[in-house]
């Protein structure tokens, strides 16, 4: 009997490929991903990826060519797909925002009623409006939304924003979030128990990767009479790893720190009187 392989779609072009592929190289997953390629089979997991639009990604894993994706919410809530979300993967973030020309007198969104709004997301503009009770007609467009506006297709824009660049260096300003997305894993329902087996053991790598891209590994030499102080600073996983030195009196402390706290932390052992510190990435993390 073949083994049971999971399939999953990814981005083939776009701003959630790389990241999709660095995901699953992360979780040691190893295929040929040569351009042009519509499909690769991993050499040491069972995978089969599939390198399609990401639009058509809901659809390929509701009618089981694929049995996972990785696509943006606001995809998933603009084709309103009811595909279980598995886990939030926390690269491809962006809003969905109404921009408005500078020149436009905004107060609140009432300001919106009668205006003409570009979009490529119709649905999730519609669903808006309707919400704030603000009639506005829907223009939808598929690509260049933030240009409708100066070629006199549009009063207004609804679109996706990550920087704010593009909608400043065409002269709008975002005036109001509609919602907030990032890349996310979907899965269809009633894979068989073989298939599932290989999605929970992938499962599992993922939330390996993805706590300890949260996390660093934080190393430091520190005098004893300091350690209290120092392990204070430092709750890690359980408690801080502390072994002596060779040099009488001074201990190596080891621990995980939040990303985010590490410049925080870094200078306040500092001042307690830690010496030789060392700060390096996890590559994966099980609580
Ligand atoms: O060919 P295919 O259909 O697969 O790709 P696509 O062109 O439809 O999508 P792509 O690659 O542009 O985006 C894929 C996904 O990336 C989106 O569905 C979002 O989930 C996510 N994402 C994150 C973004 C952005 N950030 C983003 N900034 N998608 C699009 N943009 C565009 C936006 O539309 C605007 O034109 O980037 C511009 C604004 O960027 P800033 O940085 O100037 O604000
Ligand atoms: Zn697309």
């Amino acid at each position: 009997m073949r083994a049971a392989k999971l399939k999953i779609a990814i981005q083939r072009s776009g701003r959630l490929s790389d990241s999709s592929l660095d995901l699953l190289h992360k979780c040691d997953v190893r295929f040929d991903n040569g351009l042009g390629k519509l499909k690769s089979v991993a050499h040491n997991f069972p995978l089969e990826i599939l390198f399609i639009r990401d639009d058509d990604i809901p659809r390929y894993v509701e009618d089981a060519v694929a049995d996972v994706g990785i696509v943006g919410e606001n995809v998933l809530a603009e084709q309103a797909s009811s595909l279980t979300r598995l886990e939030k993967l926390g690269f491809g973030r962006c809003r969905l925002s109404v921009a408005v020309p500078n020149a436009f007198e905004y107060t609140n969104i009432s300001s919106l009623a009668g205006k003409r709004i570009a979009t490529s997301y119709p649905g999730l503009l519609a669903n808006f409006l309707r919400e704030n009770s603000v009639d506005a007609e829907i223009h939808s467009i598929s690509g260049s939304v933030e240009i409708a506006p100066s070629v006199g297709l549009a009063d207004a824009v609804c679109d996706l924003v990550s920087s704010g660049n593009t909608l400043f260096s065409n002269g709008l300003s975002e005036v109001k979030v509609i919602m907030e997305s990032e890349a996310t894993l979907i899965a269809r329902s009633g894979l068989n128990s073989a298939t599932q087996a290989v999605l929970d053991s992938l499962m599992f790598r993922l939330r390996a990767v993805n706590a300890a891209r949260e996390n660093k590994y934080i190393m430091l030499n520190a005098p004893n009479a300091k350690l209290p102080e120092i392990q204070l600073l430092l709750p890690g996983l359980k408690s801080p790893t502390i072994t002596p030195l060779g040099k009488s009196g001074w201990s190596s402390v080891q621990s995980v720190i939040g990303r985010s706290d590490v410049w925080k932390v870094v200078e306040k052992v500092k001042k307690v009187g830690a010496k030789g510190v060392l700060v390096v990435s996890i590559d994966q993390m099980i609580r």
